[in-house]
């Protein structure tokens, strides 16, 4: 049940009547063409093939009144996506088609016969929710220092959307536009207390075309402030970078990541001047065979920062405890199997308001439910327990789909 809609079967004919013969069988007066609609309109015929009368709207269109049920073809050259709905006022549960934009003579042809509203967003998951998921988070009793961008000591999740735009959540089932264009050029997102010193939780980025690496400064309400330089190239070499809170004991958060080359695991220790100070090796090889890095906080209360980690070939999840000496511990495990049906590992601190660390995670399409996989985009949500341990994964949500990750 991940979409309660039913698509409607829109059938993209493309390059119709464009340059061929077909245009003057159905010869005058009334031939029409796709191209007759203009750059950044959505148009719809009374025909099958562009042809009859031509309506056009730039704008979302609650009900199209003598037009209602009447568009037979159209075409979207707007620069959107636009939601066309069986329904008046964009209710998306009587069915509708997400168009992507049109290429001009591009043509989607019938049965498009019950068209009542049109709606244009910028990612298609709008047609039919908000562009953030629904996240809902309880108090937590204690401040855990991370996972808390707004310092309510309620859990917060960032997310990135397909237009590459980062949205906040603050757990109220509410979201947020923290940015607003240009986040699908970072390949990596993380975030795990503060490194800028000033008691409010950051984010740190890295950038896919240069390598560098970019703290965002929380702004201690769910915003983001200017972005700094904390790594001038080069981390393209490394994979899994995740902010992992203070390992080295000296009440700053730091960052590990696998360099890809070597299988090795270091520990870039955040500083007095909210830089990255020397790397310290904490995995001499091996790491290359871990899928994901999770910063899940202190879970085994030894008062140190701990690690989840899966195991790419056998889709285990292991504990690796923090130790007093800065260094990871002998790993234990807390998952026996499946965590690769996971897309994402959400670490944002207690967020079932018992004090302890939980994991979030979202499906991807190798989620099984009821035998079959193909069950991506779930919330799937897992109690910390006082030993690392987690308790059995609860669905939360079914529709965490159509978005471009999480931190
Ligand atoms: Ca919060
Ligand atoms: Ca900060
Ligand atoms: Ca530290
Ligand atoms: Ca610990």
């Amino acid at each position: 049940m991940r979409n309660r809609f039913n698509r409607g079967v829109a059938t993209l004919v493309g390059l119709a009547l464009a340059g061929t013969g077909l245009a003057t069988v159905n010869a005058a007066p009334a031939v029409a063409s796709s191209y007759d609609c203009p750059a950044g309109y959505f148009c719809g015929w009374t025909g099958e093939s562009a042809n009859g009368s031509m309506w056009k709207t730039n704008k979302s269109v609650a009900d199209l009144g003598s037009w209602d049920n009447k568009i037979r073809s159209y075409v979207n050259r707007t620069t959107s996506i636009a939601c066309v709905y069986e329904d008046k006022d964009y209710v998306p549960w009587g069915g509708y088609w997400a168009q992507e934009p049109n290429s001009p003579g591009e043509l989607n042809g019938d049965p498009v016969a019950t068209t009542s509203s049109i709606k244009f967003v910028r990612t298609e998951r709008e047609c039919s929710r908000p562009a953030y998921p629904s996240w809902v988070s309880e108090t937590s009793p204690t401040a855990l220092g991370f996972g808390d961008m707004n310092g309510d000591r309620k859990a917060d999740v960032i997310t990135r959307d397909e237009a590459g735009r980062l949205w906040f959540s603050p757990g109220d089932d509410t979201g947020r536009l923290i940015g607003t264009a240009g986040w699908n050029g970072m390949s990596a997102l993380t975030r795990h207390g503060d490194f800028s010193r000033d008691g409010r939780e950051d984010l740190i980025a890295r950038e896919a075309s240069t390598g560098k690496l970019w703290l965002y400064p929380g702004t201690g309400t769910g915003s983001l402030g200017t972005r700094e330089l904390i790594g001038s190239g080069g981390w393209n070499g490394m994979s899994q970078i995740t902010a992992f809170g203070d390992l080295t004991g000296d009440g700053r958060s730091d960052l590990i990541a696998i360099e890809k080359a070597t299988g090795k695991l270091w520990l870039y220790p955040g500083t007095s001047t909210g830089t990255l100070g020397t790397r310290k090796l904490i995995g001499t090889g091996g790491w290359n065979t871990m899928n994901a890095l999770v910063g899940m906080g202190d879970v085994d209360g030894g008062g140190r920062p701990d690690l989840y980690a899966r195991e790419a070939s056998t889709g285990k999840l292991w504990l690796y405890p923090g130790t007093s000496t800065g260094t990871l511990g002998t790993r234990k495990l807390v998952g026996t199997g499946g965590w690769n049906t996971m897309a994402d590992f959400l670490s944002v601190g207690d967020f079932s308001g018992d004090g302890r660390p939980d994991l979030a995670t979202v499906t991807n399409d190798r989620y099984v439910i009821d035998g079959s996989a193909g069950h991506l985009g779930w919330l799937v949500t897992y109690q910390g327990r006082a030993t690392g341990a987690l308790a059995a994964g609860q669905r939360a949500d079914g529709e965490w789909w159509g978005l471009n990750g999480f931190c």
